[in-house]
């Protein structure tokens, strides 16, 4: 693809495309990953392209119970690696917890391509600057971040066959799972083995979105940018959380921008 001028109006979606057809070249993706980036988009277009107020408040509530829980984990897939990588190692750098590579098409080559991506994006993201506010030693935090995946030894009760496989040392043991571009099926057994479950998902329809504990309904990319920030203030929880009224409020905003508001 040609340069994309700064002050292109799509610049910010033409350059996530582009990093899905790299990394789909590079047999990083799902065959299906541009479809399920496609209706994203879609989703994304109608929410205005930004992170909502909603989403906002989802981030926090997700921050301050990823902060407070006994065995966070960070699942991710493979556009999740692709285009929010290396915040999600910011955040599991600050808030102490390793990152599974789970995926939805398991294969073993795509597993071991993931977990060697991460581990470059762990090795950039420690050689770089610490989030603002962040006063310890960066790179040791981020180096001790660790990336399972590999050698999967554990399954989630209720489902068949390879989207069941996990690590015992992950998600396994997880009280709670912050899961992008999750699967309804899995998001509802890990929720029935009595785990928090926080997923990012555009789509406030998904049955993925109505199963979880909170939904941030958010670009994956943006979420992430602002889980950081999040995770690094350490804000408390904001009390009873209401994922219904958030979905509620995600559907408004669709409904406001079809009759032109
Ligand atoms: O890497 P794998 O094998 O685990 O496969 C990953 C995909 C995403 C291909 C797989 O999980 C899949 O097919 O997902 P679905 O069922 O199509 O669901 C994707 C959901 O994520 C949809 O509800 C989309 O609206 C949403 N979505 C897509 N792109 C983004 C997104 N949500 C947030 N940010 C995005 N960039």
């Amino acid at each position: 693809m040609g340069e994309i001028p700064e002050s292109h109006p799509r610049r910010s979606s033409l350059l996530a495309r582009q990093k899905l057809v790299d990394a789909a070249a590079e047999g990083l993706l799902a065959d299906s990953a541009m479809i399920a980036h496609g209706r994203g988009e879609a989703f994304d277009y109608l929410l205005g392209e930004q992170t909502s107020d909603s989403a906002r408040s989802a981030i926090r509530e997700a921050s301050a119970r990823l902060l407070t829980a006994e065995r966070p984990v960070i699942s991710v897939n493979g556009n999740t690696v692709v285009l929010a990588g290396e915040d999600l190692i910011r955040v599991a750098a600050v808030v102490g917890c390793p990152i599974e590579v789970n995926l939805y098409y398991r294969t073993p080559e795509r597993i071991a391509r993931l977990l060697t991506r991460l581990a470059e994006q762990r090795a950039s993201v420690a050689g770089g600057p610490a989030p603002d506010g962040w006063s310890e030693d960066w790179a040791k935090a981020v180096s001790s971040v660790a990336l399972l995946g590999d050698g999967a030894d554990g399954s989630i009760e209720g489902l068949e066959g390879a989207r069941a496989i996990c690590c015992t040392n992950g998600i396994g043991s997880a009280d709670i799972v912050l899961v992008p571009l999750e699967d309804g099926d899995r998001c509802e057994a890990l929720v029935e083995m009595g785990k928090q479950v926080v997923v990012i998902d555009l789509n406030p329809l998904s049955r993925t979105s109505r199963m979880a504990t909170v939904t941030i309904v958010d670009e994956v990319t943006r979420a992430a940018t602002a889980l950081v920030d999040e995770v690094v203030s350490g804000h408390a929880a904001q009390g009873d959380w209401d994922n219904r009224a958030a979905l509620s409020e995600a559907l408004d905003i669709i409904a406001g921008a079809s009759a032109g508001e």
